[in-house]
């Protein structure tokens, strides 16, 4: 039988590249987002193209009951969730705190936290009466150093990595490992989010240096879901070559 993953936010960027690349690694795969078109589409292809079996759900996973009722109501032949990578988030605005507007702090806090913190909660006791399962957590190199303007966005990916080191713990006992993935700059659509459909400006995000792309950091995830069942890696951070530090960036 296909070992099952549910990858949120699936619709661009990270999350569609896992989703394929774990379909080709022989999984099929529960998808999330709130972009409905996108993931019709993306299902056909883990289907027809990939031969992986696809679930879609359409839900704000900002929204407690929306996510809660999706998960309840996936067929009982899905809910053998065997990897939850816990992808869906974003960055919004980039300002000095005293300039920062409450709703790009809200919509980070909503998605990147409580998104993540619900998913999670309806996911966990599914694993906990198989004992066993895998959940990884995208972080950011934003949750190892803040940086000017970063502030919020900092803070939620803090927050991230607190909730991986102390999910690992919870898990510990029931044999599901819990990995802290920390990428650096990922030209996505992550930065066209973050400067509000500014193109320009989030092109310039990525100007005299190699970014990684999605599929590089669902490789990485790739590899820490195939290690043997007594290794888990805890933590990993990885970035382009050209890159230390969320801000120490070298670009030619
Ligand atoms: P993208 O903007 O390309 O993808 C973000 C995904 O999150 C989309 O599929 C989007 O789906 C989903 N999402 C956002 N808000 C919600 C919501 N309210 N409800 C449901 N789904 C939501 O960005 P990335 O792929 O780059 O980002 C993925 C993760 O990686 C994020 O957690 C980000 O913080 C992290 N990260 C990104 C880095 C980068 O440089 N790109 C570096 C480090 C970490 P939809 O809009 O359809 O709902
Ligand atoms: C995204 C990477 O450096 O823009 O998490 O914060 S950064």
């Amino acid at each position: 039988m296909k070992k099952i993953a549910l990858v949120t936010g699936a619709t661009s960027g990270i999350g569609k590249s896992t989703a394929i690349t774990l379909a080709c690694c022989g999984f099929n795969l529960i998808i999330t987002g709130r972009r409905k078109e996108r993931l019709d589409e993306l299902k056909s292809q883990l289907e027809i193209k990939y031969k992986s079996e696809a679930l879609a759900l359409c839900f704000d996973i900002r929204n407690r009951n929306e996510v809660c009722k999706a998960i309840e109501n996936i067929p009982q032949h899905w809910k053998n969730i065997d990897v939850l990578v816990n992808n869906a988030g974003l960055a919004v605005g980039l300002n000095h705190i005293q300039d920062g507007l409450f709703d790009d702090w809200e919509r980070m806090i909503d998605t990147n936290i409580s998104g993540l913190l619900y998913i999670t909660r309806c996911i966990a006791p599914l694993m906990i009466e198989r004992q066993q399962g895998h959940i990884i957590n995208i972080c950011s190199v934003a949750g190892k150093d803040v940086y000017e303007n970063g502030n919020v966005y900092c803070a939620t990916k803090y927050a991230v990595d607190a909730l991986s080191r102390a999910m690992r713990i919870d898990m510990l006992k029931y044999g599901i490992k819990v990995t802290n993935v920390c990428p650096g700059a990922v030209e996505t659509e992550f930065s066209i989010v973050r400067f509000k459909n500014d193109t320009d400006r989030a092109k310039a995000t990525y100007a005299g240096m190699t970014p990684l792309t999605g599929d590089d950091v669902a490789n990485v995830i790739k590899f820490v879901i195939n290690l043997p069942p007594h290794v888990c890696i805890n933590d990993i951070t990885v970035t382009p070559t050209s890159q230390a530090s969320a801000l120490i960036i070298n670009r030619n």
